[in-house]
């Protein structure tokens, strides 16, 4: 019977070799859980929609089956142990083995699972590239799916289940095989192939389950299939990333701003230049500033 197989964070290679042949794997106690439980309060305050199906809903989300929603989510300050998950060394060795050493951060959220959740429909996380040449099944991994629960799942808040190998098939109209499932504590992580056939299980307790759901892909590649194509995948509030190292910092290269006072500003001067530049150089002088080379 084929199962997840689980990784301490110091296999990170080992995991990268069977995240190749089965396209899943599950890493335990790779995060410190109070870091997580943390993570999991102030993202509760902040998007409460995440928690309650009743309440206001993550940016740009998205109903991806009956009772269960996946959105974006911006890393401000109070958020900022969310860069420690994403920068952990662990992450940094099997995302270079399994997507080469160019590989970037392209999304950050959320998905969740509210009770009443039913078993979703079996798909993969991105439509086939290549389909219908000698080419589709045959692919290395071009984007992982990153997910860090912040709450135990178990047989009853139904975790995700996976048809093991089936990143490396053909599409088909229906798939044998069992597919397979794992718990995971707060503190673990789950890492699976873009093309893997999967689906999330039925929500049968009275609680959310909610996990936080990140992308990390080959620097080619970008998600025009589960976003809205203006859709700021990455928001990041910008003294966050420029205090990282470069070779940290280079994970996050497709980050953009949170919008704030000087952003806001940098807007409003970028439209001036544009729709009156006499008028954009004369307050520039006025506020003593040259204009920045490009
Ligand atoms: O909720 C889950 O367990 C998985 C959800 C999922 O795979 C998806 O929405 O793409």
């Amino acid at each position: 019977m084929p199962r997840i197989e689980r990784f301490k964070a110091a296999q990170a290679l080992d995991a990268a070799t069977v995240l190749d042949r089965d396209g899943v794997i599950t890493f335990d106690r790779i995060f410190d859980p109070e870091l997580v439980a943390r993570i999991g309060r102030e993202l509760q305050r902040q998007v409460p929609g995440a928690f309650d199906e009743g309440a206001r809903q993550p940016d740009d989300y998205l109903s991806v089956g009956e009772h269960r929603i996946n959105g974006l989510v911006p890393i401000g300050k109070r958020l900022a142990g969310a860069l420690d998950l994403l920068l952990d060394p662990a992450l940094e060795v099997l995302f270079n083995a399994a997507l080469g050493d160019g590989w970037v951060y392209e999304s950050f959220g959320v998905i969740s699972s509210f009770p009443g959740a039913t078993l979703q429909h079996l798909h993969s996380d991105d439509s086939f590239l290549f389909e219908g040449s000698a080419h589709d099944g045959k692919l290395p991994a071009f984007a992982l799916t990153i997910a860090i629960p912040l709450v135990e799942v178990n047989d009853v808040n139904g975790g995700t289940e996976f048809l093991i190998g089936t990143h490396r098939e053909q599409k088909q109209q229906s798939y044998s095989g069992t597919p397979v499932s794992g718990t995971l504590q707060p503190g673990d992580c789950m890492i699976w192939d873009f093309m893997i056939r999967h689906r999330g299980r039925p929500n049968n307790s009275t609680s959310p389950r909610p996990m936080l759901y990140i992308t990390a892909c080959r620097s080619f590649w970008t998600d025009a299939v589960n976003f809205k194509p203006e859709a700021q995948k990455l928001v990041i509030q910008p003294d966050l990333v420029w205090a990282l190292p470069l070779e940290k910092r280079r994970r996050l290269k497709r980050f953009k701003p949170m919008p704030g006072l000087r952003t806001g500003l940098r807007s409003v001067s970028r439209a001036v230049n544009w729709c009156a530049p006499a008028l954009h150089r004369g307050l520039m002088k006025l506020a003593g500033r040259q204009g920045s080379p490009r």
